[in-house]
């Protein structure tokens, strides 16, 4: 994206968000790794999963941070760019990286039937499609190349769409076979999902400077895609950790 002077407080604002970022990934990290003995040994990889996807987001953030502050420098009271970039292809590759990790936790703690496995690789194919597809709206310049913004997140979002149906549909056929309290999870986990998924493309589409003007816009995607990372991951990871304590204390297999 390219690059605006900003106040004091947009930088700030950013600046902290991406840091409560780090301290969110990091936090998750350790509670999924103690989490990992509470539950029963057949959910456990769904822990090891989930605390994999926050390692690698608080790494990515660590790295984000360092773009940010490289981006920009202080002059006369405002911040203005530096001229070096700041480095979008952070978010992409973490993505690229942890959405088929959490696709793949939530297969993993449902135990579903035979068949999860291709749907598993389907979604998974689908979700590489969308974040390749968004990514060249992502960088294109948010005034000069607003078409292709939109190209681009109109190009992802029939990948995207697939996959929500997807899941929707397959959540809500498992979740009869489940006892009463662990449906209650499921469900809630279905609307996370929805919701938190359904953020990324919102957050996307501030970036055109159509919407919001340059910093706004600017400002906007970062804390908007902080908010969105912190929920579908930390939070998702402590469901699908709920998930797994509540299913092993209904399958009678909570350790000692
Ligand atoms: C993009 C481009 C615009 C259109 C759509 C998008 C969707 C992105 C999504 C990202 C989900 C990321 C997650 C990360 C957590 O680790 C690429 C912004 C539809 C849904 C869940």
């Amino acid at each position: 994206m390219s690059a605006t002077t900003l106040t004091l407080q947009q930088f700030s604002t950013v600046y902290n968000m991406l840091s409560f970022a780090v301290a969110s990934m990091l936090g998750a990290f350790a509670f999924f790794v103690m989490g990992r003995k509470i539950v029963g040994p057949k959910y456990r990889l769904a822990l090891v999963v989930s605390s994999l996807v926050v390692l690698i987001a608080g790494y990515h953030y660590w790295r984000i941070m360092g773009s940010w502050t490289a981006a920009y420098a202080l002059k006369d009271g405002m911040y203005v760019p530096t001229g070096e970039p700041f480095n979008d292809a952070y978010r992409y590759v973490d993505w690229l990286l942890t959405v088929p990790l959490l696709l793949t936790e939530l297969v993993l703690v449902m135990k579903l039937k035979k068949e999860s496995g291709s749907v598993l690789a389907k979604l998974i194919l689908a979700a590489i499609a969308m974040i390749a597809l968004g990514y060249p709206g992502e960088i294109s310049n948010p005034e000069s190349q607003a078409g292709a913004r939109l190209m681009w997140g109109v190009l992802s979002t029939v990948p995207f769409l697939y996959i929500l149906y997807v899941l929707w549909v397959r959540l809500g056929d498992a979740i009869g076979e489940h006892p009463a309290k662990v449906q209650v999870l499921l469900k809630n986990t279905r609307y996370l999902i929805l919701l938190t998924w359904g953020f990324y493309p919102i957050v996307y589409a501030m970036g055109s400077y159509g919407w919001l003007g340059g910093a706004g816009s600017v400002v906007a995607v970062q804390v908007g895609y902080s908010i969105a990372d912190v929920t579908a991951k930390a939070l998702y990871g402590v469901m699908i950790f709920a998930i797994a304590y509540a299913k092993s204390e209904a399958d009678g297999s909570l350790p000692a």
